[in-house]
């Protein structure tokens, strides 16, 4: 793996690096291929004859996408700008009922260590500084039927905004884990309760933002992948009621149904209920 440091090009190539790792197929046939292709050529020349873009703007934009590519900048780039239509088109396309997905982002990485259903997540004694945070629910079917040997895979980020395994000197696991739920689908994870959070914005990544005026931030958010035997996989993320950049999300990657309202519990910790009901498999 590349040397890891806290900047885009750091955590570009950690995640160019891990994308790479698996060489990925789509199965897409020629016919398809070509439907695809026109059409994407087809609203590019439509954009560069509305804007009359210019010749400048043309060596830009290559210099710029140069640039991406050397900075390992295209797993940001692409999921934060575009992963969303993704992701939407794969939820209504087969009518899913359960749990609302979002984007995955560039930073999972499977395999994370298992963790019993009431667990603490792993972390420093430094990443304390961070608010405690208990999130529990039941992971369920469509008809709210507990569902035992389901797991809730969950990865955020620290009070710094790194992600374990895409900056330097955080234990490779750190807060990340795989939840197994008890035998009714229950489980109750204690972690920290992330702050806002901004994309790596040093890079080409930020350049572009900076370019039409816009901001890196994401609001605080809780990474999830939710998985059990014959179910459809769940990707999502939660948020938080009231959050800076809910309503602003650069990766807009926000829907209303993934805000959570954490209140205080007996112990006066944050506490929150979040249920997770899976589409059959198909
Ligand atoms: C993140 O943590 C994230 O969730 C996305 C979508 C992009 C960059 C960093
Ligand atoms: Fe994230």
């Amino acid at each position: 793996m590349t040397t890891l440091n806290p900047t885009a090009h750091g955590s570009g190539n950690a995640a160019t690096d891990k994308f790479k790792s698996e060489r990925v197929t789509s199965g897409t046939s020629v016919e398809r291929a070509s439907a695809i292709y026109q059409d994407v050529f087809e609203a590019i020349a439509g954009i560069i004859h509305k804007h009359e873009v210019t010749y400048d703007e043309y060596r830009v934009l290559k210099q710029w996408m140069i640039d991406v590519g050397e900075y390992g900048e295209w797993p940001l780039w692409l999921d934060v700008f575009l992963e969303h239509e993704i992701e939407e088109v794969h939820y209504n396309r087969k009518h899913f009922t359960g749990t609302k997905g979002s984007i995955e982002g560039p930073y999972y990485v499977p395999n994370s260590p298992k963790l019993p259903s009431t667990c603490t997540m792993p972390m420093r004694e430094k990443d304390k500084v961070a608010p405690p945070l208990v999130l529990k629910g039941q992971v369920t079917d469509l008809e709210g039927h507990g569902l035992p040997g389901a797991t809730v895979e969950l990865w955020h980020a620290d009070a710094d905004g790194f992600y374990s395994q895409f900056a330097p000197d955080i234990p490779e696991w750190n807060l990340r884990g795989t939840i197994e739920v008890d035998a009714n689908g229950n489980f109750e994870i204690t972690t920290l309760k992330p702050a806002p959070y901004q994309i790596p914005n040093d890079g080409p990544t930020g350049w572009f933002i900076k370019s039409y005026g816009g901001h890196p931030w994401r609001p605080a958010h809780l990474h999830l992948l939710v998985k059990a035997p014959g179910k459809r996989a769940v990707t999502t993320q939660l948020y938080f009621q009231g959050g800076e950049w809910v309503d602003n999300d650069v990766a807009s990657a926000v829907k209303p149904e993934l805000i959570l309202d954490p209140q205080p519990n007996a112990d006066g910790i944050a506490e929150v209920t979040y249920n997770f009901a899976l589409d059959p498999d198909s």
